[in-house]
């Protein structure tokens, strides 16, 4: 591993709407931006400038090959992310990896190993555990308010690909990979779902449903939503909605979770709130003083001053710098995570394919 500098100087592979977002919350984490590259050399150059970024790189070789980069983040199409993880972690670079990490599970699982023994720090994106109340949800789970976890209710719903005439590179399963919606979103709701309920996935049963057949005159083959039923590993059922054709919704990550004394309710696209469901005094909570010491160590602002995805995001990337620095804070969604998520998309296309359960590892590193 490659002894990190201080501040870290960070590269990105990958310009657009993600590295954009990815670049602020480096910046916001301190970190020295030291380099891009993008798809040509003048994307390269016009991101460099976007983004306040010191310089463009020739290619991502150059970048990875650069020994004066300690960290970098991929946000390229999903199917590039094993070749270019792969070699940043051979050459002793810390990752981040945008979801979903690979295409393949056992891509993903080849990057967990190479990554434990690079001992480097590597992670990917679920930034939505770093919602200050998607924290106080899963400390209440921990600490046994919401009793046992008898059901679950999750969707992900967007409307970005509602018309047949929406494309994007994530619909050509070339670039995206063989599962679109699912693999896409459907990892973070399932990430979301596992990582405040601690609970995990045993097994589930899926459908997916691609409406349009055609964009842009090309074949689709990925699916625009999937409907998927789990049983956790406590026996709690479940029902999962992942959705890119609904209408309105523009980033709704949302779950309930149903315990034997409490429900609780997350909506991302209002993630100051908590809905908390009892027989009796059911309430919603705002983020506030007073809550978990995990949900008071990201609000970064007074109550009032909402918090929004890039605060997350910010947060997210801050943790990832801290562990590179041997500050580990509980929650950081590493490699594992990612190939988690991965593990269960494939295992959702196998469902869909076969129409059976299809039973998930309980651990896989
Ligand atoms: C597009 O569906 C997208 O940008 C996802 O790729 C992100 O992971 C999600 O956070 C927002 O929507």
């Amino acid at each position: 591993m490659v002894a990190a500098t201080v501040p870290l100087r960070v590269g990105f592979i990958g310009g657009g709407f993600m590295g954009a977002v990815h670049s602020r919350a480096a910046r916001a984490a301190r970190a020295s931006l030291a380099g891009i590259v993008s798809s040509s050399a003048e994307s390269s150059a016009a991101a460099a400038v976007a983004l306040g970024i010191d310089s463009a790189y020739a290619s991502t070789a150059d970048l990875i090959d650069d020994e004066s980069i300690d960290v970098v983040h991929i946000v390229t199409p999903n199917a590039t992310h094993f070749e270019l993880a792969l070699a940043a972690l051979g050459r002793g670079k810390h990752v981040v990896c945008e979801k979903p990490l690979t295409t393949s599970t056992a891509d993903a699982t080849r990057l967990v190993r190479v990554a434990a023994e690079a001992g480097v720090t590597a992670t990917v994106p679920f930034v939505y555990r770093f919602h200050p109340m998607v924290r106080e949800a899963r400390a209440r789970v921990a600490a046994g308010e919401t009793g046992t976890l008898v059901s679950i209710q999750g969707s992900y719903l967007q409307d970005w690909l509602l018309e047949a005439s929406d494309d994007n590179w994530r619909v050509a399963e070339a670039l995206g990979g063989p599962s679109r919606a699912f693999a896409d979103i459907g990892s973070h709701l399932c990430d979301m779902v596992e990582f405040v309920t601690g609970d995990r996935i045993a097994r589930l049963q899926a459908i997916t449903r691609t409406v349009f057949d055609e964009r842009s005159a090309r074949t689709v083959t990925t699916e625009d939503l999937a409907a998927v039923l789990v049983e956790m590993r406590s026996g709690a059922l479940g029902t999962l909605l992942v959705s890119q054709l609904a209408p309105g919704r523009k980033n709704r990550l949302h779950f309930e979770l149903n315990g034997t004394e409490e429900s609780i309710e997350f909506d991302q696209e209002n993630p100051e709130l908590l809905w908390l469901g009892r027989r009796t005094g059911s309430e919603s909570i705002t983020r506030q003083p007073g809550l978990s010491a995990d949900a008071q160590r990201l609000s970064v602002l007074p109550p009032g001053h909402p918090l929004g995805y890039q605060d997350a995001f910010n947060a997210f990337v801050a943790d990832t710098y801290a562990a590179i620095g041997g500050e580990l804070h509980d929650g950081l969604p590493t490699f594992d995570d990612g190939l988690r998520a991965v593990t269960l998309t494939d295992a959702v296309l196998e469902s869909a394919l076969t129409s059976g359960w299809i039973n998930t590892p309980e651990r896989q590193s």
